[in-house]
C-alpha cells in the first residue's frame, strides 16, 4: 500500500464527509493505493456514526474509536500502530489542511529521501491569540531540539513507514514528533510550505493548557532521550559539582576562622551558600542513584531501535 492517512479527530462530524471525499479524489488522480484511518477520540457529536457510514460505503476508510477522550497524541499513536502504507500522512480533520498536498509529500519521502516532512503553515488563517504564542513556541523548540523547522505543530506531516513504527507519542508530545524522530535516529527532516485554510465548522479544541503542558513535555522528551537510560550521568555529575563547590566554601571558611580571625560562621553569607550547595549536591546525587536503580529494573533499559540486521539471526 502506498499511503496511509491518519486523521485524529474530536467532535468534527461536519467535516468528515468532505474530507474523506477530497482525500479519495486526490488518491484517484494520483493513482495511489491508500487507506484512511479515522481515530475518533471519544467525540460526543456523532462523529463515530458518520465514520461507520463512510466506512460502509468505502472500505479503505477505517475507524478506531476511543471510549473516552485521550488526546491527540494517543490517537496518533494508535494510527501509527495500525498504518500499513509506505508513506504515512497525518492531517487534521477540520479541513484546515489540504489533501492536495499529499502527492508532493509522498514524493518527498519516496524520491527525495526524507524520513519526515513537516508542513509549514506559512500563511495562517488563525486568530492572533494563537499565532503569536506559537511563534515563541516554535523558537524555543528550535533551540532545544536543534531542528530548524518553522512550524513544529502543523497537523499535516508525512513519515516514512519505519519512522512511525519506531516512535511512540503520548501526553502532549504530538507537538514534538520531529524531535522524537530525530532522537530516534531519523535525521532527514524536511519542511514543505502548505496551504492553510480557515476553520469552516466547529471551534478549536486546544485551549491555554497547551502552553503549560507542551513545554513540560518537551523537557521530558529531551531528558528521557538523552539521560533516560543513564540518569546518574546527569544527576551524579551535577550533584558532585555542587557538593564540591559547597565543600570548598566550607573548607575556606573554616580555615579563615581558625587561622585568621575569630568570627561567627553565620555572619558570613557565603556560609549559607556553601551549606545549600552541599545539601543540594547530595540530594541530586541520591536522585541519580534512585534513577539508576529504577532504570536497572525497567524493561526499557535495553530497548534500542535496531534499524536493520544482516545474516541469519
Ligand atoms: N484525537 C484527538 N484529536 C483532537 C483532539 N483535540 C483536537 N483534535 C484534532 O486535532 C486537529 C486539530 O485541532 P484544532 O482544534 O483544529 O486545533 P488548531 O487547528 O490548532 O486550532 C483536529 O482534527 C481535531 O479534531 C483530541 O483531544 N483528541
Ligand atoms: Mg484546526
Amino acid at each position: 500500500m502506498d499511503i496511509s492517512v491518519i486523521v485524529p479527530l474530536y467532535n468534527e462530524v461536519e467535516s468528515l464527509e468532505e474530507l474523506t471525499a477530497w482525500i479519495a479524489r486526490v488518491m484517484q488522480t494520483g493513482g495511489f493505493s491508500y487507506e484512511v484511518i479515522l481515530v475518533d477520540d471519544g467525540s460526543r457529536d456523532g462523529s463515530w456514526k458518520k465514520i461507520e457510514e463512510l466506512s460502509s460505503r468505502n472500505p479503505v476508510i477505517k475507524g478506531v474509536k476511543f471510549r473516552r477522550n485521550y488526546g491527540k497524541s494517543a490517537a496518533l499513536n494508535v494510527g501509527f500502530i495500525q498504518a500499513q502504507g509506505d508513506v504515512v500522512i497525518t492531517m487534521d480533520a477540520d479541513l484546515q489542511d489540504s489533501p492536495d498536498e499529499i502527492p508532493d509529500l509522498y514524493d518527498m519521502i519516496m524520491h527525495q529521501g526524507f524520513d519526515l516532512v513537516s508542513g509549514w503553515k506559512k500563511k495562517r488563517y488563525d486568530p492572533i491569540t494563537k499565532t503569536i504564542p506559537t511563534k515563541l513556541y516554535n523558537w524555543v523548540t528550535r533551540r532545544i531540539s536543534g531542528i530548524y523547522l518553522h512550524d513544529f505543530n502543523c497537523g499535516l506531516k508525512a513519515y516514512r513507514h519505519d519512522v512511525v513504527k519506531c516512535i511512540e507519542v503520548y501526553g502532549e508530545m504530538h507537538r514534538y514528533i520531529p524531535a522524537i524522530a530525530k532522537w530516534a535516529g531519523f535525521d532527514k527532516i524536511g519542511e514543505k510550505v502548505v496551504q492553510h485554510r480557515k476553520r469552516q465548522f466547529g471551534v478549536t479544541k486546544f485551549g491555554m493548557s497547551r502552553f503549560i503542558n507542551g513545554p513540560l513535555d518537551l523537557i521530558s522528551i529531551a531528558f528521557v532521550s538523552r539521560f533516560g537510560k543513564r540518569p546518574m550521568h546527569l544527576f551524579g555529575m551535577l550533584g558532585s559539582i555542587l557538593f564540591m563547590v559547597g565543600f570548598g566554601i566550607a573548607g575556606y571558611l573554616s580555615y579563615e576562622k581558625v587561622f585568621e580571625a575569630a568570627y561567627k560562621m553565620t555572619d558570613r553569607p557565603l556560609f549559607y551558600f556553601g551549606l545549600l550547595s552541599m545539601v543540594m549536591g547530595t540530594q541530586l546525587f541520591v536522585a541519580g542513584f534512585l534513577g539508576e536503580m529504577i532504570s536497572r529494573n525497567s524493561s526499557e533499559r535495553n530497548n534500542y531501535l535496531i534499524e536493520k540486521t544482516v545474516g541469519d539471526l
